[in-house]
């Protein structure tokens, strides 16, 4: 043991050397710890702005043809940007620093106002909110969640709950947040270059997305998240089965690794494909290959001039092959944050843990046959269309297994309501929603009627925010002590988290009735132009109030945040009396370098909390705690 200590020792030193500089140790680290936390910070930001985007885009819907109140955003983001200057002051650069996201965002809108090609007078031009579109929901999914569930989420806290003193490739580690950062950095260039960002939806369909301005910068982008994506994967994978500390079976892991695990191997067998696809879509673009583009199509009246007969429908398999499994990709990490928290907090053993364990394999293996379920009306045929509709049945099933879990969990626990808990425990219905609305888009003939209609945003956005934003928000609140060493606010806390779920419903729940009545997705004036739509009009108002809710709520969040970094008490290394290794056998913060003060050995399974030891009850036995010898007699 101590011999191994002593090894791991040298190691790290041969690793880190002594003395590391600024720059070694805050910008280019190949700390995990610090690399989750600028994954945090960057997907954060870019969660923000995300959501700005769509605040935007809400009140065109809501109010079509009146100018907008644009000087409220760039103020509002303006004074945030100056109180967080102000709560961090010189002392704290790295709050101070912070403030410039909010400023960044204000510009940003600041310039959206000066540009006749967007908000010209006011009002928001029909491209424009295209544009808006097809970037919130890029920058949501690819620069917000995956690299906080994935990046963030996984990076801090996988190596920490086996008891590694690192990822396995510490330098790929790094490689890969640089690499999407630089992709995240073009994408947002892509508004300032002439014909601004892209407008044809983060699904990027051709022939559109081949003849739109935009889209070769997005193209690109994506090429870089993309590859992070393989990167941070094979590091995933490679530490996982390689770094487990003494002890850590694979039916000792804690649920949440497993979860990271499988989605790195998704990400790593379904990014290919599209980035592959992305590009064939650049080479349509730039050098004018046809691999998307059939011959004879006529655009604006013309006929234009592509000789190679290639087929759109090319690009829908490559995209969905990748963005089916993607979606597994943003709900397996959620999961297992609230199958964690919720354990924790109830205080008994995940119930059920091995079905939880073959359910993620089951559908890791199945998210790669039901693709085509969003391909309903591209004529594929009803023998076609008869095996993805059962595939799609057949994988709602592990979905309803981590439902029934959870509560079974819950069952005759001891519940306590911290904040993490509320989140997690808003995710069980808000999950349950998302996944039921998604029955009928399963089976061909519903969707008929539902396709491109807001049914399906109402259906994907509950399972992605509060689906899994919730969930992220739970495991924020819960590892943000591990992190800093500090608790967040309880009371600011329970303000953010009514704030978000009534607002969240508000604003996703009516989406499901106006896509009933037929509204079309991605109307810059939701649906005012056409006659079946009337009835449900009135909705588009309710619905950007409850965006503008979510908005207003984030600032408890936000103030949150900066306030508990500046004042919070240091608390315990363990307050959350968690059972894991990352709270039990490491320090809150962990060392900078190795996490563990001696390397940790595992003794028992995940989550014994209140189990009989030695015939009496212990509250939480720690993985790392030997086994007791039996008493005499006992
Ligand atoms: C529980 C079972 C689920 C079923 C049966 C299901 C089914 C479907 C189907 C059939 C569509 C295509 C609808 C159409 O375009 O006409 C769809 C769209 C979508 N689903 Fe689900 N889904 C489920 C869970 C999830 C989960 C867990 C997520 C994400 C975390 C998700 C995210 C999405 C997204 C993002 C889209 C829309 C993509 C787009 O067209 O822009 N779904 N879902
Ligand atoms: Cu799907």
């Amino acid at each position: 043991m101590a011999e191994e200590i002593a090894k791991h020792e040298s190691t790290a030193k041969e690793e880190h050397h002594e003395e590391l500089g600024w720059w070694r140790k805050y910008i280019f680290s190949t700390d995990h710890k610090v690399i989750g936390i600028q994954y945090g910070i960057t997907a954060l930001a870019f969660l923000l702005l995300g959501f700005m985007l769509m605040a935007l885009m809400r009140w065109s819907l809501a109010f079509p043809d009146e100018p907008g109140p644009w000087w409220i955003f760039i103020s509002g983001f303006t004074i945030m940007g100056i109180v967080v200057f102000l709560i961090g002051g010189i002392k704290r650069p790295y709050i101070s620093l912070s403030g410039f996201i909010f400023l960044g965002i204000a510009g940003l809108v600041w310039f959206f106002t000066t540009q006749e090609s967007m908000l010209p007078v006011g009002t928001m031009l029909p491209e424009f909110y295209n544009s808006l579109g097809a970037m919130h929901g890029t920058i949501m999914i690819f620069l917000g969640v995956v690299p906080l569930a994935v990046g963030a989420f996984g990076n801090y806290v996988l190596p920490l709950q086996i008891g590694a003193p690192d990822m396995s490739f510490p330098r790929i580690n790094m490689a890969s947040y640089w690499i999407f950062f630089v992709g995240g950095v073009l994408m947002l260039l892509s508004f300032f270059l002439p014909g601004g960002a892209a407008q044809s939806g983060w699904t990027s369909y051709p022939p559109l997305a081949v003849i739109q301005p935009g889209q070769t910068v997005w193209l690109i982008a994506m090429v870089f998240v993309i590859t992070s994506s393989l990167l941070g994967a094979i590091n995933f994978i490679v530490t996982t089965v390689q770094l487990r500390a003494k002890g850590m079976t694979w039916m000792r892991l804690p649920f949440f690794v497993w979860t990271q695990l499988i989605t790195a191997f998704l990400l790593l067998l379904a990014f290919p494909p599209l980035e592959v696809g992305a590009i064939f879509q650049l080479l349509d673009r730039v050098l004018g290959t046809s691999f998307y583009m059939t011959s004879g199509m006529v655009i604006g009246g013309d006929v234009v001039d592509i000789a190679g007969g290639g087929n759109a429908l090319l690009w829908q398999h490559l995209f969905w092959f990748l963005a089916h499994p993607e979606v597994y990709v943003l709900i397996l990490p959620a999961i297992g944050i609230v199958a964690e928290i919720v354990t924790n907090n109830t205080r008994k053993p995940l119930w059920g843990y091995k079905a939880m364990v073959y359910s993620l394999f089951f559908i890791g293996f199945m998210s790669f046959t039901v693709y085509a379920h969003h391909m309903y009306m591209t004529g594929m045929g009803s023998s076609v269309a008869t095996w993805f509709q059962t595939t799609t049945m057949i994988i709602s099933i592990p979905s309803v297994i981590f439902l029934a879990v959870m509560v079974f969990t819950l069952w005759g626990g001891s519940v306590r309501f911290n904040v993490p808990m509320l989140f997690a425990l808003a995710w069980i219905p808000m999950f349950g929603i998302g996944g039921l609305t998604g029955l009928p888009l399963g089976l061909a003939p519903p969707d008929i009627h539902l396709h491109d209609t807001y049914y399906v945003i109402g259906h994907f956005h509950y399972v992605v925010a509060p689906g899994t934003i919730i969930a992220l928000f739970a495991g924020i609140y819960y590892w943000f002590p591990k992190m800093t060493g500090k608790k967040l606010n309880d009371a600011l806390g329970k303000v953010h988290f009514w704030g978000t779920l009534v607002g969240m419903n508000l604003a996703f729940g009516p989406m499901i009735i106006q896509g009933m009545a037929g509204v079309s997705r991605r109307l810059y004036d939701g649906g005012l132009q056409y006659d079946h739509a009337q009835p449900v009009l009135f909705l588009n108002e309710w619905m950007s109030w409850g965006a503008w809710i979510i908005g207003i709520f984030q600032v408890a969040f936000i103030v949150n945040l900066f306030l508990t970094l500046k004042k919070g008490e240091k608390v315990s290394d363990n307050v959350w009396e968690a059972t894991t290794l990352e709270w039990s056998a490491a320090p809150s913060p962990p060392v900078a370098h190795g996490n563990f003060a001696a390397v940790p050995e595992v003794h028992r399974s995940a989550y014994e909390y209140n189990v009989p030891v030695n015939g009496r009850i212990e509250e939480f036995v720690p993985q790392n705690q030997p086994e007791e010898p039996v008493e005499a007699g006992g």
